[in-house]
């Protein structure tokens, strides 16, 4: 083998070595480059006598020839490389499934609450509320519970501090909804308490409620609807009508039966506590819980300015949180406040 066949057979063998662009061009430039192999060839031409020039040329551009085919064999074969990587590593499946929009839905309790809104509403009664941070006035006083009454300890009521620490003067979380009833018979009496004839008070007040309790089916924060209907010849047999009627729309069956027993409530005098017991279905047979009644105590209707002799009224409170885990079979409370969206997706 001469030199030259030795130069062309480094070259291609460094070429087919290299798989970068920037080292084939430095090893470009050892061969054909200024001081570049081939080049240094070309250079001892003008040393040689006349007759060999001819063949001697010729066989060093047939070299130098070899090398620069090789070289661009080469290049394009890692341009080609280069665009395989580049296409595999920025493929696009286009038939993937796009990603959909995040649909949101209601908590299971507030259609709970909606639907019990729209039941009333259907009755004609309207809907009431009141703050959630509420003064001992309003939430006992005014609803004829007496001051050694256990619900105003501080072991079943949320007092909240003052910011030294110290218990700010009887400012709470209301136990109930009530306090709505007492501040919307105010505002009533206060508006049509000239009349002769006050016009009737038709309400639900719906609203988060809160006492110190916390197991499988008692929550710190509750839900409450109380109703309340006052007028000049409310009744009793007007209450049992109205709760029968909304228990058996709620949970849209006739196969219930409700029963009221007698029970007490500072502000209701007489007061009843309302079980139902479904005919059929899972819960069939047992009496259940589900909400306090009964006549609104003459002393509530008289501290809120209204004579008892001439205006009496009912009033209810039931749990729609309660409600909602019989309507769905939910066993545990604690499931509707713990944000578990595998839960709450359920309802949605
Ligand atoms: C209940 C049971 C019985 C009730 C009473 C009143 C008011 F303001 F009229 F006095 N509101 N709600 C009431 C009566 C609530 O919950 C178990």
């Amino acid at each position: 083998m001469n030199t030259l066949d030795d130069i062309v057979a480094h070259a291609l063998a460094e070429f087919a070595a290299i798989s970068e662009p920037a080292k084939l061009e430095e090893a470009k430039a050892r061969y054909l480059g200024k001081t570049g192999q081939i080049t240094e060839q070309m250079k001892t031409l003008g040393k040689l006598p006349p007759e060999e020039k001819k063949t001697v040329g010729a066989a060093i551009n047939a070299a130098k020839n070899k090398v620069e085919e090789a070289l661009n064999a080469r290049r394009e074969s890692l341009k080609r490389v280069a665009l395989e990587a580049q296409l595999t590593s920025e493929a696009l499946d286009v038939t993937l499934p796009g990603r959909s929009e995040q649909r949101g839905g209601l908590h299971p309790v507030t259609r709970s609450l909606e639907r019990i809104e729209a039941l009333f509403a259907s009755i004609g009664f309207a809907v009431a509320d009141g703050p959630e941070i509420e003064d001992d006035f309003h939430n006992f006083t005014a609803l004829n519970t007496p001051e050694d009454h256990p619900a105003r300890s501080m072991h079943d009521t949320f007092y909240l501090q003052n910011p030294d620490g110290s218990v700010a003067d009887k400012v709470l979380l209301r136990t109930h909804t009530s306090p709505i009833q007492a501040r919307y018979m105010q505002a009533h009496v206060a508006r049509y308490g000239h009349l002769t004839h006050m016009p009737e008070i038709r309400i639900i007040a719906p609203g988060r409620v809160y006492r110190v309790d916390s197991d499988a089916t008692h929550s710190p924060m509750f839900h409450q609807v109380e109703g309340l209907w006052v007028g000049e010849d409310v009744s009793f047999a007007d209450l049992k009508g109205v709760i029968a009627d909304f228990l058996r729309s709620f949970f849209e069956t006739d196969d219930l039966n409700v029963r009221f027993r007698p029970s007490f409530f500072p502000f209701t005098e007489p007061s009843a506590e309302i079980d139902v017991a479904f005919i059929s279905g899972a819960l069939k047979g047992r009496w259940l819980e589900i909400a306090g009644c009964g006549m609104v105590h003459p002393n509530v209707l008289k501290i809120a300015g209204i004579d008892p002799e001439k205006y009496t009224g009912f009033a209810f409170g039931f749990g729609p949180d309660r409600l909602t885990m019989l309507r769905y079979g939910v066993n545990d409370l604690r499931l509707f406040f713990e944000g578990d969206l595998r839960f709450l997706r359920q309802f949605a």
